[in-house]
């Protein structure tokens, strides 16, 4: 029997591989976890997938590998996370200060603070961001045109062109599957100093 066993892993190694759970890792680029309201998952049409079944107990965060499972028919897979706009969450003049030391060049942000303060999303960091988080944090704006939080896939933030909407949509194609842990980095629009929550 033993040698049965052995015999049925040596030949569908994938048996024990399907096992795995696919946690969904939400952080900010200092490493600091990010929780978040509510995580969704879509299929190529946008509509929802029921992912009920693939939730561990007390967590809104699915194993996609068993969301995966137990959708055949789909072939991409798209995470949705919702969190509260706040827009003013980490937002303060010491933002406005390491902005300001950036673009007079005496001290470059790094590309994963890059996206967070280019609040107008014209693709450069300059005066004119710096004007638009003084209009939030005067309370003359009530939001940020880029938007409150944005999330991209860690491996696409190691990469150099981090101004591309496409960067920020969470899409799995199937074949991907399983996977271990899915890191996602989450970014706060005018916090540099990873000062949001
Ligand atoms: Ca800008
Ligand atoms: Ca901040």
């Amino acid at each position: 029997m033993k040698y049965i066993i052995i015999l049925l892993f040596a030949a569908f190694p994938f048996l024990s591989i399907a096992q795995v759970s696919s946690n969904i890792v939400i952080s900010s680029s200092d490493g600091t976890n990010v929780t978040v309201n509510i995580i969704t998952v879509v299929d190529d049409n946008n509509e929802n997938i029921d992912i009920s079944n693939c939730l561990p107990s007390g967590s809104n965060i699915p194993d996609m590998n068993c969301v995966v499972d137990s959708n055949p028919e789909v072939e991409n897979f798209t995470i949705v996370i919702d969190k509260p706009s706040d827009y003013l969450n980490g937002v303060s003049t010491l933002d406005m200060v390491i902005i300001n030391q950036h673009i007079i060049s005496t001290n470059d942000l790094d590309f994963a603070h890059l996206i967070p303060a280019d609040i107008n999303q014209d693709h450069k960091i300059s005066v004119l961001d710096l004007i638009e988080i003084r209009r939030l944090i005067l309370g003359i704006d009530a939001s940020i045109p880029a938007g409150s939080w944005r999330f991209l896939k860690e491996e696409v933030a190691a990469e150099s062109n981090l101004f591309n909407t496409d960067d920020f949509v969470l899409t799995f194609n199937r074949s991907e599957f399983p996977i271990n842990s899915i890191q996602v980095l989450a970014l706060k629009s005018g916090d540099v100093n990873n000062s949001a929550f």
